[in-house]
């Protein structure tokens, strides 16, 4: 398995060999971004089918009035999973995967600011979402749904380890987002190339250097708020429990602290992207690059003051929920700058309908009306009459399905050649569209009425006869109509898989960013030459000047590149086998899985990784 690479060459060089993996141990040991973006893709993806299965299931139970398809106790398990999966463990990770195919390549870097820390992340989050999910196979699933309200989700009335899975199992895979999130605001700061200024950078970038200063501001208050409901589950502590002076709406406040601008976290990637695909595929510079910025860090200031707008009906008061409606309303104004910005960029281009420009120009309307919805919902007084009914359901699965998950198959589509050489097939790529889109409009337009005519939501069943059955039908349909489009787009990604590489450097030829500059896939170590950047589009901008590759920014040498290490899936292992311990009370087996965690950090940090070498020369395809 393991080759030797010597690296003389090196002019200063210290001789020093490092160990190359090939197969699994390449992927259990890769530190190289672009390779970690197809691990999270594989990950993230695998867990969207797991939280897509699970709405099926929750969709068949729903068919019907007084169903009895599964119980209520599994029902409570399954909304619960489906909530915490879709977001925590699909919808995050398939955007990670986004942000470490591209964002490197955009800034014209070589690698993330900390490749080792970059793998670290990936690991915690996927030992953290194997934890939550082996919940299933244990029978000791979490039940109190994805927000885990206490005293529900409390050792007094939830007395299984099911929450225990959801807390610990959050807690490990938070800190691979924590860490994503530092990792990428370095890389943003610190790794672009030379004349790559902010105000010259891509949209898509932009939208991840906002998007990791929020996950540094917002998964604090996660990791804190886990903390004190581990504490009162497995230590007896009350900061949550009424009866010995601990409040139930503090883990309100702590979980929307966080759980409002996470929705952000992860909306604001999705908006990246199509400023991406419609600028491309307009064949126009995108419209109001500045207000678009000044929208971005508009959305993610304000998204910071509007948490207790989930909280309308808990008792704040008038004065409370009258200054949360105001900003919750506030909102709504870059949002709209952006839409427009984005129709402008649209207006008089010479649009090309591929898939991803599809997903990208279905996201507009879609998501403006799940917008105007949130503005709906923002008026407080209306809002107790919304609260907890299928309005509420229908909103944000418009924002988060119908922004977010359209979002993410553009990109994928759009990125797609530039992560693996391919282009997928627009045939299948046009027919996960159309039947993904309709079933989803299908699904969730009907709910708002269901919500308006008072259906309230986390109910197993329903009486027949009160206004809901056709409406639960049509809804359920529209799930299988999606499901049905997400098979579509599996089976693209065989079919383009058995295809011989086929994808140019430019593969949409009218690439505008430094993506497209260089080979597809890149090779290990991205540009031969870091690139000059010398406006924004750079790309665009070099090819037209009749310009066949980026000026370069520096002679050809040698590369430096980092060390593959094993220890971060070892760390990882680590943190698994000591939430396992602590959830059952077996303490050595805490000990030992923090002694490894600790005993990884010991040998990361004593000794030095000097990386090796690469003659660009020498071709190494990623
Ligand atoms: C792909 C198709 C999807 C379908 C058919 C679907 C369907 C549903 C349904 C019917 C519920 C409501 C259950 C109830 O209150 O009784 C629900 C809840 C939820 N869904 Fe989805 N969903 C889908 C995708 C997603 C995605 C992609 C996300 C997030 C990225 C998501 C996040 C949530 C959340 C957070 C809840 C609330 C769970 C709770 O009440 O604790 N869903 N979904
Ligand atoms: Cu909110």
């Amino acid at each position: 398995m393991a080759t030797q690479a010597a690296h003389a060459s090196h002019a200063h060089a210290h001789a020093h060999t490092v160990k190359r993996y090939k197969g699994l141990m390449d992927w259990l040991t890769t530190v190289d971004h672009k390779k970690i973006g197809i691990l999270y893709l594989l990950a993230g993806f695998i867990f969207f089918i797991v939280g897509g299965l699970e709405a099926i299931l929750i969709r068949i139970q729903l068919m019907k009035p007084m169903n009895d398809f599964v119980a209520a106790d599994t029902f409570n398990e399954l909304i619960t999973m489906h909530g915490t999966t879709m977001i925590f463990l699909a919808a995050m990770p398939m955007l990670f995967a986004l942000m470490n195919a591209v964002v490197p390549l955009q800034i014209g870097a070589r690698d993330v600011a900390f490749p080792f820390l970059n793998a670290l992340g990936f690991w915690t989050f996927f030992f953290g979402g194997v934890l939550l999910n082996i919940s299933w196979f244990v029978g000791e699933v979490p039940d109190a749904g994805w927000t885990s309200y206490v005293p529900l989700a409390g050792p007094t009335f939830n007395g299984t380890h099911g929450v225990d899975y959801y807390v610990i199992g959050l807690q490990i895979a938070g800190i691979g987002t924590l860490l994503g999130g530092i990792n990428f605001m370095a890389t943003i700061i610190n790794m672009r190339a030379p004349g790559m200024s902010f105000m010259r950078m891509p949209m898509f970038t932009w939208a991840i250097f906002v998007t990791s200063i929020l996950i540094v501001f917002a998964f604090p208050a996660l990791t804190v708020g886990l903390v004190a409901l581990m504490f009162d589950r497995l230590f007896q502590a009350n900061f949550f429990e009424t009866g010995s002076g601990g409040n139930t709406v503090l883990w309100e406040h702590v979980f929307w602290i966080f759980g409002h601008p996470e929705v952000y976290i992860l909306i604001l990637p999705a908006f990246g992207v199509i400023s991406e695909v419609v600028s491309t595929f307009s064949r126009k510079r995108l419209f109001g690059y500045s207000s678009m910025v000044f929208a971005l860090v508009l959305i993610a200031f304000l998204g910071f003051m509007v948490w207790a707008h989930h909280m309308f009906t808990t008792g704040l008061g008038p004065v409370a929920n009258a200054l949360f409606s105001i900003a919750t309303m506030l909102i709504a104004v870059p949002t709209g700058v952006k839409i427009f910005n984005w129709l402008f960029t649209l207006w008089g281009g010479s649009i090309k309908f591929t898939t991803a420009s599809l997903f990208a120009i279905g996201f507009i309307p879609t998501f403006v009306l799940g917008g105007v919805t949130g503005v709906m919902l923002a008026s407080a007084p209306a809002d107790y009459q919304y609260h907890d009914t299928y309005f509420v359901v229908a909103h944000f699965h418009y924002v988060i399905v119908g922004g977010l998950i359209l979002g993410i198959f553009a990109g994928l589509h759009y990125w797609w050649p530039k992560m693996f050489g391919r282009m997928l097939n627009e045939g299948l790529g046009k027919l996960t569209f159309w039947t993904f889109f309709i079933g989803f409009h299908l699904t969730f337009f009907v709910q708002h009425f269901l919500g308006l005519l008072g259906m309230p939501r986390r109910v197993w069943t329903y009486l027949p006869n009160q206004g809901f059955d056709t409406m639960n039908l049509i809804s359920s349909i529209g799930a299988f109509l999606m499901g049905i489009g997400t098979i579509v787009f599996v089976i693209n990604v065989i079919v383009t898989w058995a295809k011989p590489r086929n994808a140019e450097a430019d593969a949409w030829e009218d690439g505008r960013s430094l993506e497209w500059s260089i080979p597809s896939p890149p090779p290990e170590y991205n540009f031969k030459q870091l690139p000059l950047v010398r406006g924004s589009d750079a790309w665009w901008k070099e090819k037209r000047e009749g310009k066949t590759e980026m000026t370069p920014a520096e002679p050809l040498g040698p590369i430096h590149m980092p060390s593959p290490s094993i220890l971060p899936f070892i760390m990882s292992v680590g943190l698994f086998v000591a939430g396992f311990g602590f959830m059952y009370h077996i303490y050595w087996l805490a000990g030992l899985g923090i002694l490894i965690t600790f005993a990884c950090m010991f040998l990361r940090s004593v000794f030095d990784d000097h990386g090796f070498h690469i003659d660009p020369e020498e071709e190494v395809h990623a």
